[in-house]
């Protein structure tokens, strides 16, 4: 492996490409705090809250996805985990927002984890949430001789789902290696026509496996169930919605929680609500941030509807303030780039997932709870459009400056020229064909 020497990773070249933005960056902070100070708001504990705010780097998102029609491939793209683990680097360095990254397997396989795990600490990044992978076949693999055409680990066949636990328990393993301390399992188990399926014995059959895996993972690791509407089963799908995930978590056991995909649910679905009841259970493992118009879109958090992502952090912000027991969120991008630098899309998404934390944290909330108690529905829906509409870009781009990331991170990524870097070593991968879910 040839690591890269890089402009994007090097401090004194983001701190020259800081240099001519600090004076217009520091006026205009100032400026905001002074507009803060007036609503009682400390900005330097803003600043410092979401200086602290991570959310992590998905590997499978530093390439280019495709559509189920077709996948176009991009020069540069990462041949491997390492060149991955390079992209996420140059994600963190210039965005300062995703220490972490959350691998995928056997998409990110290796036969070398020690090198892996140098490699990652080389540049500075941990690693969140492994996933699991067994809506595909593994052609290539022996421990994976039969199909999940018709399921995973709701299949009829025990055989099957024998094989769904173990590669499950050994993400598990390799993730307890490489210091991860939580496994997504996410199926894409289902049915595409009425009477396919018994969606009770299907259900039952899904419990047990899962408690077959929570069993057998390590005792440290936290198991997180993502549920989704539809796709690739377009008529029923085994945890179709957060109702399905929360029976399945209340069965298995305190450690096994509920993911949330923003991209998973039916279209007009309020998530925000869905957020807050799973905090009422004690059952809201984190989320897969992205934004979307249809269905599973993929597309960059924020990108669509801000709004929403801003009534989710509202959620979660005041989870946090009521310290809500066991609350402890992981927080993870999950996106698919079809046509822009997926580096820059993941830059822009992690700044998109702050800037709504930033929002959510000048909600006042002394104020909000008085007008909801007095049935104030105008001022209340006010006080939090004031928090969501104050431009509170100075902050962010002040945690980015303060710890050595870029003030505008796209800018800097350009004129680095990381991209035209890596595709002089990492040949175009070819092959159109679509399939990403
Ligand atoms: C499924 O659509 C999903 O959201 C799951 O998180 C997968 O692991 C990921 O996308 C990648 O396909
Ligand atoms: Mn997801």
């Amino acid at each position: 492996m040839d690591q890269i020497t890089t402009l994007a990773l090097d401090q004194d070249f983001v701190a020259a490409q800081n240099a001519p933005l600090t004076a217009a960056l520091d006026d205009d902070y100032a400026a905001l705090g002074r507009a803060l100070d007036r609503r009682g708001i400390d900005i330097e504990a803003i600043t410092k809250a979401v200086s602290a705010f991570a959310v992590a780097a998905p590997t499978w998102a530093v390439g280019s996805g495709g559509t189920r029609f077709a996948r176009f491939p991009m020069a540069g793209e990462p041949r491997d985990i390492f060149d991955k683990l390079e992209d996420c680097a140059v994600v963190n360095a210039l965005a300062g927002a995703t220490p972490t990254i959350s691998p995928h397997f056997p998409w990110d396989e290796t036969s070398d984890l020690p090198a892996l795990k140098e490699l990652a600490a080389s540049l500075g990044l941990g690693f969140d949430a492994v996933n699991s992978n067994t809506f595909q076949d593994h052609p290539n693999d022996p421990r994976h001789p039969l199909s999940y055409k018709y399921g995973s680990l709701s299949h009829t066949d025990p055989a099957v789902r024998a094989q769904a636990i173990e590669h499950n328990l050994r993400c598990a393993e390799i993730g307890e290696a490489l210091g991860s301390k939580a496994l997504t399992v996410w199926i894409g188990d289902g049915a595409n026509f009425p009477g396919q399926q018994h969606f009770g014995r299907a259900f039952d059959r899904y419990i047990e496996s899962v408690q077959a895996i929570y069993a057998g993972m390590p005792e440290t690791f936290r198991l997180f169930l993502e549920h989704k509407m539809y796709e690739p089963a377009f008529y029923a799908t085994v945890i179709q919605d957060w109702g399905s995930s929360l029976l399945a978590a209340q069965a298995v056991g305190d450690r096994c929680l509920c993911l949330v995909d923003l991209g998973h649910h039916a279209a007009n679905v309020n998530i925000e609500m869905i957020v807050a009841r799973l905090v009422h259970a004690r059952k809201l493992a984190g989320f897969h941030f992205n934004d979307s118009k249809y269905g599973d879109d993929d597309l960059d958090a924020g990108a669509i509807d801000p709004y929403r992502l801003f009534l989710v952090f509202n959620e979660l912000v005041d989870a946090e303030q009521r310290r809500t027991p066991g609350f402890q969120p992981s927080y993870m991008l999950d996106q698919s780039h079809n046509v822009t630098d997926p580096i820059e899309s993941l830059m822009t998404s992690a700044v998109e997932v702050q800037r709504a934390y930033a929002q959510a944290l000048l909600v006042d909330r002394t104020a909000l709870d008085e007008f909801q108690t007095a049935n104030d529905p105008l001022m209340a829906s006010q006080t939090l459009k004031r928090a969501y509409t104050t431009d509170v870009q100075p902050i962010l781009a002040m945690a980015r400056n303060r710890k050595g990331a870029a003030i505008d991170p796209v800018a800097a990524y350009r004129a680095s020229g990381y991209r035209a870097a890596v595709a002089r070593i990492r040949p175009v991968k070819t092959g159109g064909s679509g399939g990403i879910v």
